[in-house]
């Protein structure tokens, strides 16, 4: 490649680097997005329905308060024919407790809206996207991750989420995030863009957007409705929505912008491998440091056996020889 050719490539990538950026705040649905001020005239707000504990005041939704057994949620009210779209949310979980806290709440990207259930108080085996900001590791087993913790689920509606482990075994993909009790703002943006779903945080109040996970081969049906939903049981936490903006992804040259949507099936390609199919350790569990001693008593048993052995059998060998003298 000479240098003119690198240059020109150089231009055309800024180009469309600016383009998209522009377009990203031009497009933004207004339908789809909740900002200040949220209400109307009256107790309702423009594009959105909520139920359960939900209370709308001037800074924020709160979906749960920090009080015991809370259910609440706030659902869109127009279905998305967006194709292509960026969804950013401007979200705060916070509440008194110190160590114990919970449950979290979920993003929802699903067929069917305002149903109360046991998925962070939606229903299961729903037909969608899931992101869920768990607070809470109900899984008190080995987990490989701490919480709280950002996982995305989709389902076609034969998938239980299997909140005693945390959803894991229907997970697509997850990350660490602690985004609660923050002082400053917390942000994540969903961004579903030519099947490939890609989850960022802005957390660490840089006002940058951090990757999360992303997933290719992901098939989400136009039509659906955006959504928040979030529990509290033994343990709460405010669970706030500021804002939701939802950026309409324009793609040219996009041959998928043809393509009907409306009734595929949602579907994930690639599955994370299941982690732990385990059953949970009894109470008296064997930690970490004890396994660890049992397979070094074990690794010198088997060690001593051997050295044992070698020697009976040189013993045996003598007896023999002498024998055979
Ligand atoms: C639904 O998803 C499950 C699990 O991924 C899969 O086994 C099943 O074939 C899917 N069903 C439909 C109708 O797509
Ligand atoms: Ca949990």
């Amino acid at each position: 490649m000479n240098v003119q050719i690198i240059i020109i490539f150089n231009l055309l990538l800024l180009n469309s680097y600016v383009r998209s950026e522009w377009n990203t705040r031009d497009y933004m649905k207004r339908e789809h997005s909740l900002i200040k001020p949220y209400q109307g005239s009256g107790m309702t707000i423009p594009f959105w329905d909520f139920t359960g504990s939900t209370m709308v005041t001037n800074n924020y939704i709160r979906i749960t308060p920090d009080l015991q057994s809370k259910t609440g949620a706030l659902w869109n009210s127009i279905p998305v024919y967006v194709k292509n779209w960026d969804l950013q949310v401007h979200y705060k979980v916070h509440g008194k407790g110190k160590d114990l806290f919970g449950d979290g709440f979920v993003i929802w990207y699903a067929k069917d809206r305002m149903q109360t259930g046991p998925v962070f108080g939606n229903n299961d085996f729903f037909h969608g996207l899931a992101v869920i900001l768990d607070t809470y590791s109900n899984h008190n087993g080995p987990h490989n991750h701490q919480h709280p913790y950002i996982s995305a689920m989709v389902n076609n509606g034969t998938l239980h989420y299997d909140h005693d482990r945390d959803g894991t075994h229907t997970q697509i993909a997850g990350c660490e995030a602690k985004f609660r009790n923050l002082e400053h703002d917390t942000h994540v943006s969903i961004k579903y863009e030519r099947d490939v779903l890609t989850v960022s945080t802005d957390i660490e109040n840089k006002a940058a957007w951090k990757e999360c996970f992303q997933v290719k081969g992901i098939k989400l049906p136009t039509g659906y409705y955006f959504g928040v939903s979030a529990t509290t049981g033994d343990l709460s936490d405010n669970h706030d929505i500021l804002s939701i903006r939802l950026y309409e992804l324009d793609l040219p040259d996009d041959q998928q912008n043809n393509e009907d949507r409306s009734n595929i099936v949602p579907s994930a390609t690639y599955f994370e491998p299941p982690r732990d199919h385990t059953e949970d350790p009894k109470p008296s569990s064997l930690s970490g440091i004890k396994v660890f001693l049992l397979m070094m008593i074990g690794c010198i048993a088997i060690v001593a056996c051997v050295v044992i052995g070698i020697m009976f059998y040189q013993k045996q060998q003598e007896h023999g020889r002498k024998r055979f003298y």
